[in-house]
């Protein structure tokens, strides 16, 4: 395979990291966990990204979820240019806020009320705080391996970019936040049971990730959901669905339309943003009528429900909503994982295998679709990063991490999942003995 040429990425790496830790605005981005040099990236366009050595891949990262519609679809764009030219921010309402806020409520029921934030993060801070001021209790319930944005008091046994690091808990986050955190097993029903019996009349609220990304995609267990939202109703403290990353990505309601289970709360981002700066909370109306300036709850942000943002989730919310298309998306991810899968058996690597919940998916170097965080861990992550840049040196852009879930568009129907299999059929044959080992 010749060697890729990526002097521009690697110039601009020197660069960036004299003035940003890392080089890096965000730390997964570093390439830390996979070693090698970032590829900096200059357009992208369908299924497609360019980088600054004109490089062409084919993504499946969609910048960890938004591009579901396509990098640069014509229909956002537009409406980005058109909402641009009206002016950027107001400080003020818009007309878009309500329409966006209408949708939302339409598509997630549970969701009566819900307030924009610019990012995943603040609309997590948010949720917990509104949980904790709703209920006046302190505690907040969470599962290791999840992450809910680098929220201080989440920032307890974090995935994502914390886990990828080995590095459990934050520097920076004080004892007495992390004291205020409860943190069980993804998926340890018995000990949410167990947690509640003890503590339950201190919780505030429960977060989780329905459906896991953080440490790579990992499902609930049957049962696990349920008996949250049982001892959440039980002991009267909040259920929040995390759907960041779910919301809009598995499926035309999340995960809480897949499962039939209701949340108190719902945090959203990323594909409600359409790739501009969203996240949203939102949920009962008893609940979020506590939120200033209707309650004492007090939450605020200069940029949020800003018209260039709203303008560009709702041009992706309304393709999104267009008839079928998770079906279509559903199946192509489903396919891409069966034919990934049929290529590492082809290459005589048993230890591997895929899974996908609408747009979103896994692959993991073990027997078994992994149902924690130490599965995860355990399994053969050398293989992961070897298979990494295997892949990327052929033009196929994967989650610079095995603790990371992966996301596809529906502009990859066709000749990029072509692209995908054919390059990992290579790909698979080449890193064979490792996955072995
Ligand atoms: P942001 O603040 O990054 O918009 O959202 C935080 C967040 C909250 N909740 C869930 C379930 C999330 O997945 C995220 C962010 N996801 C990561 C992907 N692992 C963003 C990528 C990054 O941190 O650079």
């Amino acid at each position: 395979m010749p060697r890729q040429i990526i002097d521009r990425s690697q110039k601009l790496f020197d660069h960036a990291q004299k003035f940003i830790p890392g080089g890096v605005n965000s730390p997964v981005r570093a390439f830390r966990s996979v070693g090698g040099t970032p590829r900096f990236f200059t357009k992208a366009k369908g299924a497609y990204l360019w980088d600054a050595d004109e490089n062409r891949y084919v993504d499946t990262i969609c910048s960890w979820g938004p591009a579901i519609v396509g990098h640069a679809r014509k229909e956002v764009i537009d409406a980005v240019k058109k909402a641009a030219e009206g002016g950027l921010s107001f400080g003020a309402p818009t007309a878009g806020e309500g329409e966006l806020a209408e949708w939302v409520s339409k598509h997630l029921p549970s969701i009566e009320m819900l307030r924009l934030t610019s990012s995943g993060t603040e609309a997590t801070m948010s949720a917990i705080r509104l949980a904790r001021g709703f209920t006046g209790r302190s505690k907040i319930l969470k599962f290791e391996g999840c992450y809910h944005g680098h929220v201080d008091s989440l920032l307890v046994k974090a995935g994502s970019g914390l886990l990828t690091f080995g590095n459990p808990t934050s520097a920076g986050v004080p004892e007495s936040f992390a004291a205020e955190t409860l943190v069980l097993d993804y998926n340890d029903t018995d000990a949410v049971k167990a947690c509640f019996t003890e503590h339950g009349s201190e919780i505030a609220g429960v977060i989780v990730e329905p459906i896991a990304g953080n440490m790579n995609l990992v499902r609930p267990v049957p049962g696990f959901l349920e008996t949250l939202r049982e001892q959440c109703t039980a002991h009267g403290a909040v259920l929040i669905f995390d759907e960041v990353m779910t919301g809009f990505r598995v499926g035309a309601q999340g995960v809480q339309g897949l499962t039939g289970i209701t949340p108190d709360l719902t945090t959203l981002g990323k594909v409600i943003g359409g790739g501009m700066p969203m996240g949203a909370f939102g949920g009962r109306s008893d609940i979020m009528r506590q939120v200033a300036p209707l309650g004492p709850v007090y939450q605020a942000g200069t940029l949020s429900g800003n018209p260039v943002a709203v303008a560009a989730g709702v041009a992706t919310l309304k393709i999104v909503s267009e008839p079928a298309f998770f079906e279509t998306l559903g199946k192509l991810t489903g396919d891409c994982m069966q034919g990934l899968t049929q290529a590492a058996r082809e290459a005589g690597i048993e230890r591997f295998c895929a899974d996908s919940v609408g747009g979103m998916f896994g692959i993991y170097f073990s027997h078994e679709c992994p149902k924690s965080l130490d599965d995860v861990t355990n399994s053969n992550r050398e293989a992961f990063n070897r298979f990494f840049h295997a892949m990327l040196e052929r033009g196929v852009y994967l989650a610079p991490s095995a603790y990371e879930a992966g996301f596809l568009s529906i502009e990859h129907l066709g000749d990029p999942i072509d692209i995908i299999l054919k390059t990992a059929r290579e790909a698979f044959k080449e890193i064979a003995s490792v996955a072995n080992a």
